[in-house]
């Protein structure tokens, strides 16, 4: 707690009388810092003085992470401001919060968050539930955790993915980390899973290629001549004041960099700043990339001496043994490969929707900007054919020499610099069986049907019983954030299929409609936590969260239901689970160990005190795979060849053994494929528009969603181009039906040339808003009503924005 800093500081504006005066007082910084403090003064001099202003953090997974000075009356948070420490000068600035974080006293204090604990009464999924106590609510959880693992075994456990504390350390959400998951290993174990909603293709593609998927600190871009954005908008994504954005910002600030936008739409990032919107048809970003290396080897731009020296399968030179004769990258460009096809900039503008002239002079721009910092955010790869997509991308700088060097990049998404952070450790689990993350509604319905080489099980050829009994801490992924929610409610309401469901939250969501048990947890803000920076570029971050006020109602800690679990799973679980510690004691426990190994942090109580602690990285920028650039044969890269795989001989024979649909392309180089639902899709007779939901400043996914004042802000709609809405008598506000044959979405329409014709999107995570139990139209705006569970062939994931519609006015 921050007490005494803020004491000093309210001292300083009860005797300032002037604008001038608070300056001084405030040492003469900035503006925000010297404003916050006279709105302070406001305040104390209306209102009764304030108990206490605490150091808090919004630890949402919105890839950023923000602290926050809470500041409290009557035991209620009744004001919020953020970071105002340091010089804020770039390097060295503040961590401020974006709007959502800033609103997060409606959260905090919203009169539909949870209070009690309650068991379901109605049906699965009605909504209609009845109060316990918690005694009886642990009971049961427990009591039908035995009988399912006594009946099916721990692996028919499941603990969904879910990351709405994933900021946190002893409070973590994700699934990997979870206290839920340290319960489970202390108890047999549980089903778990691979991926991530996030990146589901680019981590497991990217890595045939580099080894890894790592990019270049967004900093980096201070020695840039060129950014190249493929469907990256950190504007939106990345919104802290400590993250990406501002550092995007700064440095080309710096470096006056030229930056390119290639998106379907014209984004926040783009917004006045960039020098060039290129928009590009969903799902075609590989055939650009192809049309772009057609011409760089026709005009003799490409990087030889790189492409020789540290990559694979370029040409013939470097082609490994056992690929097929002109099986490499070269000879399919040029048309002299299995398909015979030259990928001629006509080719592509065909697939793509970009002028041939265009991709010709991107073509010279980018070999001739050293060093561009080439990159793509997770909306490329969270396509159909993304697992392609995001290793295409990657040939640009591969290409042109780009890689491991400062200024450039590897194509992926940046990488962040991390002060050191000791993990509530979650043991081992001893169930080694894995499904994807996106494949436990099927898991449900059809689990022992599921196989290694057809639905990419892992640890075993196939699972042996379905899902019986999920856990559910801190997500919304059980309705809202996962595809076609009318499948999902199907497979849910069945309550002979998944026999347990847990949902441990702080709103009745629509995924905690589906609940057997309902426990009301407390907020990050409302413990202590110790919580790391996530993106921030070359500047990491600790915050130290205390709790801001009491606990109210019967809510609870979330260490504290799971240890009450373990208590009634026996002494030796309780032991195992605690080790004795409470909350506190393990924090301060893993604080010690973090000071071993970096001496340089402040001590426990120093930390509390000032509440955020930051510190540049101290190698300047990170450089992806420099130190393979530097010395290939002493860094070899982790591919089985050590080099950069432009052909991976680990995807052709996963290409030749895994069983794959007809529409469906995994292959050994970065091809261009069309796929299910994609521009070329015979189902576009139906369904003529694509659709994509994008990641909005409104929310980070689902949270926030409930804010009236983020919603004011920030409207639900769905974007049209004006040459679409035209065709359907559509005009801007109108309210429309967004449908496919797995739903249908009622909103207002965004009538913009911001999105190419053909294309539409809207912000995903709109609350799904409909009578499951009638008609099942959505009047929330949520996507995943008309998104499909099929998975991406390699990955097994979510193409959650390869979707096709229509649009019609209501
Ligand atoms: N405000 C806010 N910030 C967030 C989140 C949030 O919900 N709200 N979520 C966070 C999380 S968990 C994640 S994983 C990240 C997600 O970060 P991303 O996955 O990068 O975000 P998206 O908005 O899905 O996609 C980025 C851009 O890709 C474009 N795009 C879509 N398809 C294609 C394509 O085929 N080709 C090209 N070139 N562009 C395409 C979209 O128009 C969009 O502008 O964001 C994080 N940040
Ligand atoms: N169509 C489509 N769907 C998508 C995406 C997309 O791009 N398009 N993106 C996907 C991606 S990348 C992701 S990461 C997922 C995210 O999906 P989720 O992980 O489900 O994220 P949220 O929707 O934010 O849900 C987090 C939940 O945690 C709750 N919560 C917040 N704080 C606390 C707390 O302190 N305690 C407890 N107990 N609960 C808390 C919130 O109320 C909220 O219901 O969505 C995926 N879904
Ligand atoms: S939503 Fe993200 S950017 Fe906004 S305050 Fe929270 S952590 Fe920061
Ligand atoms: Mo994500």
């Amino acid at each position: 707690m921050s007490q005494s800093q803020e004491g000093v500081s309210r001292r300083h504006f009860l005797t300032a009388t002037s604008l001038g005066g608070l300056a001084l007082a405030a040492g003469g910084v900035t503006l925000p810092f010297g404003f916050s403090r006279i709105a302070a003064a406001v305040g104390t001099s209306v209102n009764p003085p304030e108990d206490k202003v605490v150091w808090g953090a919004c630890s949402v997974n919105c890839g950023s992470r923000c602290a926050l000075r809470l500041h409290v009356r009557d035991d209620t948070v009744w004001r919020v401001e953020t970071d105002n420490t340091g010089l804020d000068t770039y390097g060295d600035h503040q961590v401020r919060a974006c709007l959502r974080g800033r609103s997060i006293r409606r959260r905090i204090n919203h009169p539909d968050r949870l209070n009690y604990p309650m068991k379901r009464v109605g049906k699965r999924g009605e909504g209609k539930f009845a109060r316990v106590s918690w005694d009886e609510a642990l009971d049961t959880i427990t009591n039908s955790l035995k009988k399912t693992i006594a009946r099916y075994g721990n692996e028919a456990v499941y603990i969904n993915y879910t990351s709405g504390v994933v900021g946190g350390n002893i409070t973590r959400s994700s699934p990997y980390a979870s206290l839920v998951a340290r319960l489970m290993n202390c108890y047999g174990g549980f089903l778990s899973h691979y991926g991530t909603y996030s990146t589901a293709q680019i981590a497991a593609a990217m890595p045939y290629t580099y080894g890894s998927n790592e990019g270049n600190s967004t900093s980096d871009i201070v020695n840039s001549k060129l950014v190249v954005m493929f469907g990256n908008n950190p504007a939106e994504t990345r919104m802290s004041g400590g993250g990406i954005t501002y550092h995007l910002e700064q440095a080309r600030e710096r470096s006056r960099a030229r930056m390119i936008v290639i998106d379907p739409r014209y984004t926040d990032t783009a917004a006045g700043r960039e020098d060039e919107w290129i928009p590009i048809r969903p799902g075609t970003d590989a055939a650009l990339v192809s049309a772009l290396a057609w011409v760089m080897i026709g005009e003799d731009l490409v990087d030889q001496p790189f492409l020789d020296r540290y990559c694979v399968g370029y040409d013939e030179k470097t082609l490994p043994a056992g690929a097929p004769a002109n099986g490499h990258y070269k000879a399919y460009i040029l048309g002299e490969g299995e398909d015979g096809v030259a990928k001629t900039p006509a080719w592509a503008a065909r697939i793509t929707g970009i002028p041939q002239e265009r991709i010709v002079k991107l073509a010279r721009e980018i070999a001739g900007a050293r060093p561009a910092y080439i990159c793509q955010g997770w909306g490329p790869q969270r396509q159909a054919n993304g697992e392609l997509t995001s290793r295409a991308i990657a040939m640009l700088p591969i290409l042109t020499g780009n890689v491991g060097i400062h200024g450039g990049n590897s194509g992926a998404r940046e990488s962040t610099y991390t002060i050191t952070i000791e993990r509530m450790p979650v043991l081992e689990n001893p169930v080694k069986t894995q499904i994807s993350c996106f494949s436990w509604t099927d898991a449900i319905a059809r689990g022992p049907q599921m196989t290694a080489l057809a639905d990419g099980v892992r640890g075993k050829e196939k699972l042996d019983v379905p899902i019986k009994f999920i856990w559910n801490y801190a997500g919304n992924t059980l309705i809202n954030q996962h595809s076609d929610i009318n499948r999902t409610h199907e497979i849910l309401q069945d309550d002979t299929r998944c026999e347990t469901i847990v949902v441990i939250e702080n709103f009745m969501t629509s995924s905690a409609r589906y609940a057997d048990i309902l426990l009301p947890d407390l907020m990050t803000v409302e413990q202590e936590d110790i919580i790391p920076n996530d993106y921030a570029g070359n500047m990491g971050y600790l915050i130290f969260t205390q709790p801001a006020t009491s606990a109210k109602f019967e809510r609870r800690p979330i260490y504290w239901i799971m240890s009450e679990v373990a208590k009634r799973l026996g002494p030796d679980v309780y032991q195992r689970f605690t080790e004795g510690r409470t909350q506190a004691q393990w924090l301060q426990y893993l604080y010690a160990k973090m000071r071993a190994r970096d001496p340089q942090l402040p001590d426990y109580e120093a930390l509390k005190q000032q509440g955020i602690y930051k510190r540049q990285d101290p190698a300047g920028h990170y450089v992806a795979y420099q130190d393979f650039r530097d010395d290939p044969d002493a860094h070899p890269l982790k591919t089985p060849s050590g080099k950069i795989e432009i052909y991976s001989a680990a995807l052709a024979r996963i290409a030749q053994t895994w069983r794959l649909r007809e529409d469906e392309t995994i292959s050994p180089l970065p091809v261009y494929a069309s796929t299910f639902e994609g521009w070329d899709s015979p189902a576009r007779r139906d369904y003529p528009l694509q659709l994509f939901g994008f990641h909005y400043k409104a929310r980070t996914h689902s949270t926030y969603g409930n804010i009236d004042v983020l919603q004011a802000a920030c409207r639900q709609e769905v974007w049209i181009n004006p040459i679409d809405a035209r065709a359907r008598g559509i005009e801007n506000g109108d309210r429309v039906r967004v449908f496919n044959a797995r739903g249908e979405v009622r909103l207002e329409a965004k009538v913009t040339p911001r999105i190419m014709p053909g294309v539409s999107a809207m912000g995903q995570g709109a609350w799904h808003h409909a009578d499951m139990h009638g008609d099942r139209v959505d009047h929330g705006g949520c996507v995943n009503v008309l998104t499909t569970q099929r998975p991406s062939p390699l990955a097994k994931g979510n193409p959650q924005h390869t979707n096709l519609v229509q649009i019609a006015k209501i």
